[in-house]
């Protein structure tokens, strides 16, 4: 056999986990107008599940909103409603929009059952209902269910690693890289400004050297902190690399950039870096700043001109802005 690769290793651990989850303690919701035939189901599935019965279908997204099911077992039958549009009215529910519903259906119900079948419902049990049938259906549902919710959190955390930088929590350099060209084309077109600013700390060498390595992460982690506190939620602030910084501001021109660049300078000198809650030590940063000022500007004119500024700004002695 070849050997897998990591990616591949990943993608079959993931298979397998759909094979190791259980359905057990599912949480189940039973939407039924007939008291007796609901709770008939609910002892059918009440060994192996948590199942709560509501008789009032005008009261279906309520009951939703206030649990978190993981199955609704909703009757085709509900005196004056249409249960179809009970499963669609539950699906509007944020937490519940991929909720499993299966429908409980009489033959007289078929052609309905496979439109809904069409539209998303899930699966369908025949009336009169068979124990061991209908607990196989709500397993399969669950367990379905649980595997979906499993694999959307891994992926969402593996994109989040994948996009952010360990120590500080910022926005990486690919990301970066990436949402620049986004952002500049999108302003170019539109006729709008963009800001970039690049900050490096000051002699942050002699922080290492001088503390050691691991205050120098401190001090990483605090200074990030401080510069995400004095930009805006849709300013874009990434770690370019060792103790550099770079922040993309849409919509925002040069005395605004300047502002900014100038209460982030601030704000990281001024008060003392504090490890293990101790007063430490002092850092400043310098800043450059660049814009986009003409339609052939592109995202590497862009980077070279703010770094020309912060080059200007270390050479006439840091810890300052130049624009
Ligand atoms: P300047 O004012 O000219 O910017 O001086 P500087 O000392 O800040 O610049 P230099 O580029 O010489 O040194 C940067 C230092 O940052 C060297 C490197 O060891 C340190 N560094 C880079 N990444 C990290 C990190 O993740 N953690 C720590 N603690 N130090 C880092
Ligand atoms: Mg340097
Ligand atoms: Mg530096
Ligand atoms: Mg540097």
């Amino acid at each position: 056999a070849r050997a897998l690769t990591g990616q591949q290793l990943a993608i079959e651990d993931a298979m397998r986990a759909m094979d190791t989850i259980s359905a057990q303690g599912g949480k189940v919701l039973i939407i039924d107008t007939d008291k007796r035939h609901a709770e008939r189901v609910q002892g059918y599935l009440s060994e192996e599940h948590k199942v709560d019965i509501l008789l009032e279908p005008a009261d279906a997204v309520f009951q939703v909103s206030g649990a978190q099911y993981e199955l609704a077992l909703v009757s085709m039958s509900l005196n004056d409603f249409d249960p179809l549009r009970v499963a669609s009215q539950i699906r509007t529910v944020d937490h519940s929009r991929h909720l499993p519903i299966i429908l409980m259906a009489d033959d007289g119900d078929k052609p309905r059952v496979m439109r809904a079948l069409d539209l998303g419902v899930n699966d369908f049990i025949s009336r009169p209902i068979e124990r061991n049938e209908l607990k196989a259906r709500v397993r399969t549902q669950v367990r379905r269910h649980r595997y979906a919710m499993e694999l959307r959190e891994s992926v969402n955390n593996s994109i989040a690693m994948a996009v952010t930088d360990d120590l500080t929590g910022l926005y990486n350099r690919r990301y970066f890289d990436r949402h620049l060209n986004v952002l500049l084309s999108k302003a170019q077109e539109q006729e709008r400004n963009l800001a970039v600013m690049i900050l490096d700390i000051d002699h942050f060498k002699s922080v290492n050297d001088t503390y050691g390595h691991d205050v120098g992460d401190v001090v990483l982690k605090e200074f990030s902190a401080r510069m995400k506190r004095n930009i805006r939620g849709v300013d874009l602030a990434c770690r370019f690399g060792g103790e550099e910084f770079v922040v993309l501001m849409p919509d925002t021109d040069v005395s605004n950039a300047e502002l900014v660049a100038e209460r982030v300078r601030q704000a990281v000198g001024e008060k003392t870096f504090e490890i293990n809650g101790q007063k430490l030590l002092t850092v400043t940063v310098s800043v450059g700043v660049s814009f986009n000022e003409s339609l052939s500007d592109t995202a590497e004119s862009l980077i070279k001109r703010a770094d020309l500024a912060l080059y200007r700004a270390k050479r006439e002695g840091r810890n300052r802005v130049i624009l």
